[in-house]
């Protein structure tokens, strides 16, 4: 479990994906420029979400020396001027990507293969675009590939205890380092206040399944928010309840590797198999009850 934290940590401010609007609904766009010194305990989710909201090909203040100077083009793509000067955005060269400098920036691609860095991967969908490969391509997780074992139903079953008790642990270190970092707005320091203040809180550590199952049934309420919370951070392409393939990827992109069951438990999340997650799917799948899913707790 704590390796499980420090690798998030360590991951937060690299290759993290992001959808941005006009990206088909399904591909993934990683972020390449690196923060640097995010305070420990930062849900990388929340960190990375909303820093590539840029639309992509828009123009904002054109410079009068060059014409690409704040024209944005969406991961994979460069922008170059045609004959009349204009900005338009073309496909990188995966050549041209700066190699990678740690492990943990290579990426492994749906068709199962190691990609040097997100930068790469993206260049590379770019090339296929218009094809039916490059549809399908998508960025998987964050590493190199390798060999994700099945997850068994047992082992499925272990998956929300982590998350849940993850998430509670993120947001009270959200709420300890807030001070004058607005890492938390006031609407959620009032709710994380009172998990925060509660003595029979089960503080963040290595614990058995058997303990945080124990715990989820004896704390409860503690959960429901930490729960709502996560959806609202990652429904914001649009915001609009439901969670797509590509909002869910900044969470599923880095956890895939060190949990194996990431992937078939959001599958199984989509109960009406719609590729969407919906609030009511997600919070029942961390296994809030019925009456307790509320949308005005996603603040
Ligand atoms: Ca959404
Ligand atoms: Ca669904």
């Amino acid at each position: 479990m704590q390796a499980w934290i420090f690798f998030l940590l360590c991951l937060a401010g690299k290759a993290l994906a992001a959808p941005q609007e006009d990206a088909p609904d399904e591909m993934y766009v990683v972020a390449d420029d690196p923060v640097t010194e995010e305070p420990i305990g930062v849900n990388p989710v929340q960190v990375e979400v909303g820093e590539f909201e840029e639309p992509t090909g828009d123009v904002g203040e054109v410079a009068p020396e060059h014409p690409c100077r704040n024209y944005h083009c969406k991961h994979g793509k460069v922008c170059e001027v045609d004959e009349e000067n204009n900005p338009m955005c073309v496909c990188q060269s995966p050549s041209s990507c700066p190699p990678s400098t740690a492990v943990f920036e290579k990426v492994c691609g749906t068709d199962n293969k190691t990609y040097d860095t997100s930068c790469h991967f993206f260049a590379t969908k770019c090339t296929l675009e218009g094809t039916k490969k490059g549809h399908k391509l998508h960025l998987d997780y964050i590493g190199p590939c390798k060999l994700i074992p099945d997850c068994h139903d047992a082992e499925l079953g272990e998956f929300p205890l982590r998350m849940r008790d993850w998430l509670k642990n993120v947001l009270v270190t959200l709420y300890e380092r807030d001070e004058n970092n607005n890492l938390l707005t006031e609407k959620q320091k009032l709710r994380v206040k009172k998990i925060h203040e509660n003595e029979k809180r089960l503080e963040a550590g290595d614990h058995t399944v058997e303990l945080l199952a124990h715990d989820f049934e004896k704390n409860y309420n503690m959960y429901i928010f930490p729960v709502h919370w996560q959806f609202g951070q990652l429904d914001q392409h649009p915001v609009d309840g439901y969670l797509s393939h590509t909002e869910l990827a900044p969470l599923r992109a880095p956890l895939i590797p060190m949990e194996h069951c990431t992937t078939r438990f959001f599958e199984t999340c989509d109960l009406d198999a719609d590729k969407y997650i919906a609030l009511e799917e997600w919070a029942s799948c961390f296994g809030i009850k019925e009456k307790d899913i509320d949308k005005d707790l996603v603040i």
